[in-house]
């Protein structure tokens, strides 16, 4: 019996009614988007420890915005793949993603925390919160374009800035910065009452992201080609891709409903 088989017929016994999926970047792996630290990881030659800093920003926020414009470029031409799709059939389940592409929400999962914020979005970096609300994401289309590093005459200048004069940032946790407190509230209630939860490609290297997966006290199955620092602690570990095992999970999960 593989893995996979294993995993589900433990899905089919337990009956679980509240069903969390954790992702990670390898989630989107098949939807063509280079993971952080796997193959390819490396976003045009920059780590995100790098660039995904408060000190990047400070120090060169124009080459940050082309950065994140970049990977706008690169989210907005990938579609969802069929581990997202899998995921969104699962109504009622709660979404907990460490991931910015906001590819669940495009799949049609309706219960999504981004713990490290949204691609597209951007706040002011005075804190300016009309209604509480970040501004949403800007226009469509081409987006923020920076000129390359020698051209930009004015940098400053030509970056996107908020009505208050000050600049935007995109609206992601970076590096040493703190999560969401209502994330964490969302993703902690939601691991606590959890009896099945779904890792699904993370190298789950990256706290406290990481760490909510040990809240949950019931069955932890993660999917993942490679072992993960979390493989040891899930109930089961499937070596394989989010694609290929996410469907025959949901489908389990489904048939006890
Ligand atoms: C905090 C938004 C504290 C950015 C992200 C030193 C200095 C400063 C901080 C630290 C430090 N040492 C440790 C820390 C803490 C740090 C941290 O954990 N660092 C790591 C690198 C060690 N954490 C933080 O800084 C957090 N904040 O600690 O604040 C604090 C305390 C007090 C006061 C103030 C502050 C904030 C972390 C959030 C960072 N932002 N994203 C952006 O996207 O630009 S994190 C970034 O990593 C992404 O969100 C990504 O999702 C996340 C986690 O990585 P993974 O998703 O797991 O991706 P990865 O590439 O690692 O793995 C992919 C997996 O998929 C692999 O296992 C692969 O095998 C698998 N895979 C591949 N293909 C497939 C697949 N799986 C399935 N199917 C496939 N086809
Ligand atoms: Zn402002």
């Amino acid at each position: 019996m593989s893995t996979i088989e294993k995993a589900a017929a433990a899905i089919r016994a337990l009956r679980p009614r509240n069903v969390v999926v954790f992702t990670g970047a390898g989630v989107s792996a098949e939807s063509g988007i280079p993971t952080f630290r796997g193959e390819g990881g490396l976003w045009r030659n920059f780590r995100a420890e790098e660039l995904a800093t408060p000190e990047a920003f400070a120090r060169d926020p124009a080459l940050v915005w082309e950065w994140y414009e970049w990977r706008r470029g690169l989210v907005r031409a990938a579609e969802p793949n069929a581990a997202h799709r899998a995921i969104a059939a699962l109504s009622g389940a709660v979404v907990v993603t460490q991931n910015v592409d906001a590819l669940h929400a495009r799949a049609g999962s309706a219960d999504v925390v981004e713990l490290h914020g949204n691609l597209f979005r951007d706040r002011c970096t005075r804190g300016c919160r009309r209604g509480g609300q970040v501004f949403p994401a800007r226009r469509s289309g081409a987006g923020f374009q920076t000129p390359a590093a020698q051209e930009r005459p004015d940098p400053l200048g030509r970056l996107p800035r908020c009505e208050c004069g000050a600049l935007l940032r995109p609206d992601i946790v970076w590096f040493g910065e703190m999560l969401p407190d209502d994330a964490v509230e969302r993703a902690t209630s939601a691991m606590r009452g959890a009896d099945l939860v779904l890792v699904i490609g993370t190298s789950g290297i990256v706290y406290p992201a990481a760490g909510f997966v040990a809240l949950c006290g019931g069955t932890t199955i993660e999917i993942n080609p490679q072992a993960s620092a979390l493989s040891s602690r899930c109930t089961y570990a499937i070596a394989a891709t989010a694609t290929a095992a996410t469907p025959p999970l949901v489908e389990a999960i489904l048939e006890t409903r």
